[in-house]
């Protein structure tokens, strides 16, 4: 039987990066593992591709997040304060804009759904709801600025939506401009969150470092091409960058039934 609900340090049994497998996503839900890394998941070229639209597009900023993030397409985060029922109407719009970025060069949503679905044998798809239609999956993300110590996790923030129902989330992110000069790491710390958490918390999202005191944590340098997946129950944190730092992005959960479902 699964635990997902174990809290204590150091359960990860590698500091590794594995590659996309049945087991190693399997391992990444559990919080076995810290990272899965798939090398090359597309070309320098698509990845330029992609910026050149997005730039085009232009991006807005996050709704009550410091530091500045930015972003194209839209999140059930910003959304809690706003309304479920805004949300899903802005689906179709966020999709088309999605596509405008993606039909210049390549999905890679699709792609990487595709790439689970073949991996895992599971029953991959965005996210939905009975009553309100698709979830909208997938960000083209500007994080230059870095970001506070935080959590990605739909079972505390996400209350009263259907994405709640995760018993694992994950995020996988692509990235598609990175200037490498060592900095814009990405950390990961060996902690999720647990209920007693938020007493930590500082703001709209960002938690204070006392929380992960004493945890293990790895940093990766990502490369233009790869994708990364961790485990966003666990505390992680983006450091500033000196130039660039664009991403394509979104959510993955686990549900109750083995489903894999992607939103944003
Ligand atoms: O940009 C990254 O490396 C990770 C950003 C992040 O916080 C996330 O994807 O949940
Ligand atoms: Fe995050």
């Amino acid at each position: 039987m699964i635990k997902y609900n174990q809290i204590e340090s150091t359960l990860w049994k590698t500091t590794e990066a594995l590659s996309l497998s049945a087991e190693s996503i399997k391992m990444l839900f559990e919080n076995k593992i810290p990272l899965v890394r798939i090398e090359k998941f597309a070309t320098p070229q698509e990845c330029e591709a992609l910026v050149t639209q997005a730039n085009l597009l232009g991006f807005d900023v996050y709704q009550n997040v410091t530091p500045k993030i930015e972003r194209i397409g839209i999140t059930v985060f910003e959304y809690n304060n706003i309304g479920k029922e805004d949300y899903f109407q802005a689906v179709e719009r966020a999709r088309k804009e999605q596509y405008r970025i993606t039909s210049a060069s390549f999905n890679p949503l699709e792609r990487l759904m595709a790439t689970m679905q073949n991996q895992t044998g599971r029953t991959v798809r965005i996210a939905s709801e009975s009553s309100w239609g698709s979830y909208h999956a997938g960000l083209t993300r500007k994080i230059e600025e870095g970001t506070q110590l935080h959590i990605d996790y739909a079972p505390t923030e996400q209350l009263g939506w259907e994405v709640s129902k995760v018993v694992a989330q994950l995020a996988w992110n692509l990235y598609l401009q990175i200037s490498l000069n060592d900095s814009g790491k990405t950390y990961i710390y060996d902690r999720q969150w647990h209920p007693g958490d938020e007493t930590y918390k500082l703001d709209s999202y960002g938690y204070n470092n006392a929380v992960v005191s004493g945890a293990s944590s790895l940093n990766f340098q990502p490369q233009v091409g790869d994708v990364y997946i961790f485990n966003t129950r666990n505390y992680h944190t983006v450091e500033p960058i000196k130039g660039q730092r664009v991403t394509f992005t979104s959510a993955i959960g686990l549900l109750p039934n083995d489903e894999i479902i992607f939103w944003s």
